[in-house]
């Protein structure tokens, strides 16, 4: 599991969750193209496949250095046969033939399009697309009932398929603050998702939000949901309650990226003086709400990315014999819950180096 550099070796472990990742990446070239095929995947509901090209981008992701050869592959975790040949190809041709192919294909343009409207996931899009639908003007004549998240998508396409800027995020954070602070003062709010990892833009902004009290914290979104509302902020908002029980989600559950947090997922109407005649533009925002015994699970698991939280339940699971949620952490050898009140914590339970998570962009 080493890459070689002039006689350099570097180690680079299997599982994401055992190295750092940086926003630096040096191999953009084979990261894309094997991205395009995990997005690909995805949009085919092909999950296997879609993770196996998830997981050889992100080996490609940490490497300290830019591949030119294949050869510096050798020994190398996570690369397949498949993800080799694109590699290989980009290497030798600059592009790779397959991945070409796939993304100036109808199918995955139009999937893309569709997927892109909030609320429309790979089966709809997939189902619409199979009934000849193919764009926006389409779908708008084809006189399909959209469910309320659609039909904001849909209003809101524009604006929501346009990069978030860390800016734009802490604008949102100083509403949000104001808000949370008014309805329960003493709570405490976070930015998470890609903006804790560094990140410069994002598709949305999240936040996490607990009180030292437990039980406080109990029906908070709606409350600050209600007083977004009050000053004509939110343009559309889906609340829902909590249903995490630890009896019941704890070790039995397989593990999943679906957590069971009050939240509320969001487009927020934020002023900008500068955009001319509208004076705003339309964000997604999630926000969640966590108690604090839960608090640093939820932050660990809403940080991100995906993958590398992928790649942490499945270290928890396949080399510690535990389940990870975003609520807890279960030991199925001495069947109990391991506490934490930090990162760090889950971490050293987990028997992980700390990533910081400025180093978790697997
Ligand atoms: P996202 O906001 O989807 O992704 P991101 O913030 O990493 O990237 P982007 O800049 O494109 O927004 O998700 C953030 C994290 O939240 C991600 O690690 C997965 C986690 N998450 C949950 O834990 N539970 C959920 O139900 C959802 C939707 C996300
Ligand atoms: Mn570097
Ligand atoms: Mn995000
Ligand atoms: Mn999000």
């Amino acid at each position: 599991q080493k890459v070689k550099e002039e006689s350099v070796e570097f180690l680079i472990p299997s599982y994401a969750c055992q190295r750092r990742t940086s926003l630096d990446n040096h191999n953009t070239n084979f990261t894309d193209a094997l991205s395009h095929l995990a997005e690909n995947a995805e949009l085919n509901n092909e999950d296997g496949r879609a993770v196996a090209f998830r997981r050889a981008a992100a080996v490609l992701k940490a490497l300290p250095v830019k591949v030119t050869s294949i050869t510096q592959l050798r020994g190398l975790p996570c690369l397949g046969e498949h993800s080799q040949r694109v590699i290989k190809d980009v290497i030798e041709n600059g592009v790779s033939s397959e991945v070409e192919s796939t993304i100036h294909s109808e199918r995955f343009k139009a999937l893309k399009l569709l997927t892109g409207i909030f609320g429309v996931g790979a089966k709809t899009a997939d189902r619409w697309f199979k009934e000849g639908i193919q764009n926006l003007t389409q779908l708008a004549n084809s006189g399909h009932d959209l469910n309320r998240a659609q039909q904001a998508g849909l209003e809101h396409y524009y604006d929501l398929n346009q990069p978030v800027t860390k800016a734009e995020a802490e604008a949102i954070g100083d509403i949000v603050k104001k808000a949370v602070l008014d309805v329960l003062p003493g709570s405490e709010i976070i930015l998470t998702g890609g903006f804790r990892r560094g990140k410069i833009t994002g598709h949305d902004v999240d936040f996490l939000i607990t009180h030292p009290d437990e039980g406080k914290e109990v029906g908070l979104v709606s409350k600050v949901v209600s007083w977004l509302t009050a000053r004509g902020l939110l343009l559309y908002q889906k609340n829902t309650r909590n249903s995490y029980l630890e009896s019941e989600d704890g070790p039995a559950q397989p593990p999943s990226n679906m957590d069971r947090f009050e939240r509320c997922f969001s487009i927020f109407k934020l002023e900008k003086k500068e955009i001319p005649n509208r004076n705003w533009r339309a964000v997604r925002v999630d926000l969640v709400v966590s108690p604090i015994s839960q608090f640093a699970f939820a932050v660990l698991g809403w940080t991100g990315s995906k993958l590398f939280e992928r790649e942490l339940r499945r270290w928890a699971g396949q080399v510690k014999s535990m389940s990870l949620s975003s609520h807890a952490l279960y030991d199925n050898k001495q069947c109990k819950y391991l506490r934490a009140t930090s990162e760090e914590e889950i971490f050293t339970h987990l028997g992980l180096e700390f990533i910081p998570p400025s180093e978790r962009n697997a």
